[in-house]
């Protein structure tokens, strides 16, 4: 299935033969082109990048490569191929065919998730807005603006489902994705992760690590959705959700690296010194993106999710593959629970684990990466280990949020958990001297000192080349 670039709009849903939709998202994008161009990348719209755009939705050749200016990006609606004779996989209306229309006891439910996945996503670009000016070289410029236009795409994703399947209040809930803002005090984003700051690279990194993985997780379970349009507009986006988590986790993978560097040559204390950042600098970052991601799960115990469940809105993580019936009405699930003062591992109701089931897959996905970044430290013979903290550690959201839980999982007071906290999370001293870092390397080829280069270029390109043209 090719997508049709003749129209304003690139799309694989034939919007061609659909008026009523395809005026109602051209009424829509100038308000869109208005939010990128104040709200996405600062200080960039009129420089030449060169990205991978969408040509069609099967697995060889997506992507094309070349210089556009990122206004001109052709942001468009593509969907995966429909599955013939697709089924719904799970709950109550396991096995009936999957609804091509919004099933009417749903719609209020479906739509909060569609908003809810929405708004996400212009979110992560409004808290990137300021990062181009420090880029550490236009190798990192460019993919930070590959992640940001794919972003507002995802945007455009949802909104899709929202002006052709949602009718007046989906226009509505589209003009509010343009509202609400990233760390605005009237009208902020909807969940906690995305309305904190993005203020230098190495969060960036952490960021598109730990926050663009909870995206995948959410993404695989809306894709198993029995609602077929959402299924298949959140599998095309998870092929582009690749790329964010792979500039993450080499993002970071290259900082340690070139902290070994410094380490191995002047000694692991005395690596700030040479311009690099020191291992304990990059753990306090690390415990910070992975228990504020740990919390867009939602609650360990959750009716919400059951009840998406039930319904067939949202799935497990590849749910087809799960041995099991998959209504999960009599099943238990093993988790950890806060009983008082104590942290108990015990048996719930797997309906209402769903969301715990979740973020079981994601942190032992996000476990992989830590093992990779500990392979850079032990093969430079360094004695030191990064760590996932403890699953209850500073969590504001769920069964652990009212308790002073340390990164190794200790319920403590709320006043020595205060007095540690520097060592935790990141201080202002951190923050303020990742900042002193953060200077733009701009001469292609070229790479600030607190990163190493990658082991090679986009789409086959040199390191030296010139991804992005001022
Ligand atoms: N912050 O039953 P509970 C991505 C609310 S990332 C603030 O525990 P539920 C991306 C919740 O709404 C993926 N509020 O939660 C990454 C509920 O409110 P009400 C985004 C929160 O509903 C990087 C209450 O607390 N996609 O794509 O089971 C760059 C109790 O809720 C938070 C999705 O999230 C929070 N962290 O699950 C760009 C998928 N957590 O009902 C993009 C769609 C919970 O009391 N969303 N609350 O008013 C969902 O599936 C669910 O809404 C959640 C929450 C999993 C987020
Ligand atoms: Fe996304
Ligand atoms: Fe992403």
């Amino acid at each position: 299935m090719s997508i049709d670039y003749s129209g304003q709009i690139p799309n694989n849903v034939n919007l061609a033969d659909n008026r009523r939709l395809r005026r109602a998202l051209e009424q829509w994008q100038p308000g869109f082109l208005r939010w990128w161009c104040e709200l996405g990348p600062h200080g960039f719209q009129a420089a030449d990048v060169y990205l991978r755009t969408a040509i069609s939705v099967d697995a060889e050749g997506w992507a094309t490569f070349g210089y556009v200016k990122m206004p001109d990006y052709r942001w468009g609606i593509f969907l995966a191929e429909a599955e013939p004779g697709r089924t719904i996989g799970f709950g109550q209306h396991k096995g009936e065919p999957v609804w091509q229309e919004v099933p009417g006891e749903h719609r209020g439910t479906l739509r909060r998730l569609i908003v809810t996945q929405g708004d996400t996503e212009p979110a992560s670009v409004e808290q990137q807005r300021h990062l181009g000016a420090t880029a550490p070289s236009l190798y990192d410029l460019r993919n930070l603006f590959q992640v940001n236009v794919e972003e507002a795409r995802h945007l455009w994703a949802m909104v899709y489902l929202l002006q052709a399947y949602f009718g007046r209040d989906g226009r509505e809930e589209a003009e509010a994705l343009l509202e609400r803002h990233s760390g605005s005090s009237d009208h902020p984003r909807i969940l906690g992760a995305f309305n904190e700051p993005t203020p230098d690279w190495l969060s960036f990194f952490m960021f598109t690590y730990f926050t663009d993985r909870d995206g995948k997780y959410q993404l695989a379970s809306l894709a198993e959705s029995g609602f077929d349009p959402l299924a298949r507009t959140c599998r095309f986006m998870l092929t582009e959700e690749a790329h964010h988590m792979f500039v993450g986790e080499m993002g970071v993978a290259r900082v340690v690296a070139r902290t070994c560097e410094l380490a191995k040559k002047y000694g692991i204390d005395r690596v700030c010194e040479y311009g690099g950042i020191e291992l304990p600098i990059i753990q306090r970052y690390l415990n910070f993106h992975y228990s504020v991601s740990l919390d867009l799960f939602g609650s360990e115990l959750s009716t919400n999710a059951a009840n998406y469940f039930s319904a067939g809105l949202k799935g497990r993580f590849r749910e087809t593959e799960h041995p099991d019936d998959h209504l999960l009405t009599d099943q238990t699930y093993l988790l950890l629970r806060a009983d008082g003062e104590r942290l108990l591992e015990g048996r719930e109701s797997a309906l209402l684990a769903i969301n715990e089931m979740l973020r079981d897959e994601y942190i032992r996905d996000s476990a992989r990466g830590v093992a990779r970044w500990n392979k850079i430290i032990r093969d430079a013979g360094l004695d030191f280990e990064l760590r996932l903290p403890h699953r209850g550690f500073n969590r504001r959201i769920g069964e652990f949020s009212g308790l002073w839980i340390t990164p190794g999982g200790e319920i403590i007071s709320e006043e020595s958990w205060r007095a540690n906290e520097g060592g935790w999370l990141p201080t202002s001293g951190d923050r303020e001297f990742v900042k002193s870092l953060m200077k733009p390397a701009f001469h292609p080829g070229e790479f600030a000192g607190w990163v190493a280069p990658p082991a090679r270029g986009i789409n086959h390109q040199p390191l030296d080349f010139e991804y992005v043209k001022m």
